[in-house]
This record gives structure tokens, sequence and C-alpha cells, in this order.
């Protein structure tokens, strides 16, 4: 059944279908045609304005023509939007032959690096870390270290004080004194952590620093105890060519005090005999008191020293804000 109007409606379709390109374009000649305003739609909606005896015709053919074009519409609807999406799995297909993209690298800071070798070169002996707080009262920074109220080391130009008796520690010693105030000897710590100190930053000195301090309490200790202690670590930590020796010194928590020079081929090139590198002694026997150790059974050594010198050292950096200002060209090289 045929009747010209429809007939153009639908050659005019099937041209539009059979050159169309993508689903978008065939889903536009469905709406043109087949939509709520599309032509097929309203010549039926129209039928009532023929002539009667025109109607039954025009619309049966129009009926016709309407299930044929839903049929070829949905036909190459459906070729069309597969083949795209076989198109768009293509474009988007992972080459897993391609190299991954790497990640940048982190690496350990140099003070954790040194830090860590020394911490593990004590635990082979024994020792083990003790921590403490950073804020600390001037009675464990200073007082129970037998530092008097009118000791240099007090002065506002050396100590960052938080109020009249608290400030951030300038040695790691209060830990110390905490572990033994909190433990019976024997004792064998070390006690890494930041310091505090009121100095200009320059290449050599920073208000905040790293300290490393060791105590070591048990019967009958002595400086041949020490000073074997003290030249196997460096030897461990800086090379087998390494020499120590003591210089004669003052701390008022320890008697005898002793400064610990060090050299090696590397203090040699740089034109120097020796070089001061920590400081150490035997434990005062006042601070024993303080502590409640009983001064006439037990003996200890102490020592203490700078992360931030020994990495220097150990590394040939020349300048220590080099370790805090985070330029990753510098973290990067360790
Ligand atoms: C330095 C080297 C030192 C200590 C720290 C210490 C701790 C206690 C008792 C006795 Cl609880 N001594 N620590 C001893 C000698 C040296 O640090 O150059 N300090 C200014």
């Amino acid at each position: 059944m045929a009747h010209p109007r429809v007939d153009a409606i639908v050659e005019q379709a099937r041209a539009a279908v059979a050159v169309a390109q993508s689903s978008s374009e065939l889903e536009a000649i469905r709406v043109g045609v087949l939509g709520r305003q599309g032509s097929l739609t309203q010549l039926l909606r129209s039928l009532g304005t023929l002539p009667a005896e025109e109607r039954p015709l025009v619309g049966s053919a129009a009926n016709e023509a309407k299930r044929e074009l839903e049929g070829l519409l949905d036909a190459r609807l459906a070729a069309t939007a597969e083949a795209e999406r076989q198109a768009e799995r293509r474009r988007r297909r992972l080459d897993l032959t391609l190299p991954g993209r790497r990640p940048p690298k982190g690496s350990l800071h140099p003070l954790t690096r040194v830090h860590d070798e020394i911490v593990s070169v004590f635990a082979g002996l024994g020792f083990s870390v003790a921590e403490g707080p950073e804020i600390e009262s001037d009675y464990h920074n200073f007082e129970a270290l037998n530092i008097p109220r009118d000791h240099p080391a007090r002065d506002m130009q050396d100590t960052l004080y938080l109020s009249d008796s608290t400030l951030l520690r300038t040695h790691t010693s209060p830990v110390q004194i905490r572990t033994m105030l909190a433990q019976k000897p024997p004792v064998r710590i070390i006690v890494p952590g930041r310091v505090y100190r009121r100095d200009n930053a320059d290449a050599t000195h920073n208000p905040t620093f790293h300290q490393i301090e060791g105590l070591y309490v048990d019967q009958k200790v002595t400086v041949g105890d020490l000073k074997g202690t003290v030249e196997f670590v460096f030897r461990e930590i800086m090379g087998s060519d390494v020499q120590i020796r003591f210089r004669p010194h003052y701390f008022s928590y320890t008697e005898p005090s002793y400064e610990i020079d060090f050299t090696n081929s590397l203090v040699k090139k740089m034109g120097k005999d020796w070089l001061e590198i920590a400081g150490c002694g035997m434990v005062h026997p006042q601070v024993f008191e303080t502590v409640g150790y009983d001064p006439e059974v037990w003996t200890g050594w102490a020592f203490g020293f700078g992360i931030e010198r020994i990495a220097m050292l150990r590394y040939g950096i020349n300048d220590i804000r080099l370790f805090y200002e985070n330029d990753v060209r510098f973290l990067k090289q360790f």
C-alpha cells in the first residue's frame, strides 16, 4: 500500500539513513521523522483534515512506513553504536609494553642516615634508645646535672626559656636524668634528639640541632671502658683509620671530664691534626646522689656529641644550614 506523500517521507528518510555516519546523525533522523514534531507523526496527526475516503489509505501507508523506518533505524543504530564502541575501545586500549611512569624516589635525610647508623652500632653493644620531651623543666635540664643557678650555661644568651622554670632543652642529658629517676642500675642507653640554643645561624651554628648522648652505669665502670667504647664506635662510623684522644676538660656533671679529639686521613687532608668532636666523662657522684643511685656502689660514664658535626665530616658538608633548607638538589645526593 502506497501513497505519494508517505512515499516522499520514506524515500527522504532512507536516503538520509544511507549516508548517516554516526549514531547521533541517525538519532536526529529518527527525531525528524518519528519524533513528536516528526514529518510522519505530523502526517498521522493530520489525517482528520483529509477527505474521508483518503484517510484509510494514507493512514495504513503511514503506519506501515512508520514500522519500516523504526526497524531500519533500530538496526542501523545498533550497528553504528557497536562500531563506535569498538573504535572507542581501540582508542583507549592500554599498551602494556610501554615503560611505566616512575614515581620520583625519595631517600633518607643525611642526619637520619647518620643517626640510624650510630644507633645501630650502639645497639650492637647492648645500648637501647631513650627519648624524652623537648620542653623541659629547669630541674631536669640544669639542676639535676649539677649545673648551678649562676652557671653561664643558664644564661639567657644560650637558653630559650618558656617561663621561669621551663625551657627548650639545651642538651638531651635530662632524658638520662629521667631514665635514672625511673629505673635502677645497670643502665645502658643512648639518647638522640633535637636540642635548642639561642644562637644565630651561620655555617657552623643553628638554633636547633641534634645530639646523641650516651650513659653507661654499672659497678666498676672505668675511663678505659669509656675510651675503648668511643674509639670502637667512631671507627665503625667513620672508618678504621680513625684515631681519637682524650683531652682534660670540665663539665659540672662529670668528673673527670674530657673533650674527645678525632682525626683520620680526611682531617689531615683538611690540613688539621685534630678536630674536637665530642665531650665525655665519668658521671659526677653528685648526679648519682640526685637520682638516688649510691655513688659508692655505682660508677658510670657519659658522652655527648652533635649529629650535624659528624654528618658534615662524614659527607664533606661545609654549611650546617643545608640540613634544614630541604633543597632537593642537596637531599638528592644522599
Ligand atoms: C658536651 C658533651 C656531654 C654528658 C654530655 C651526661 C649526662 C648525665 C650525666 C653526666 Cl645524666 N653526663 N652527659 C657528659 C659529658 C659530656 O656532652 O660537649 N657537652 C657540652
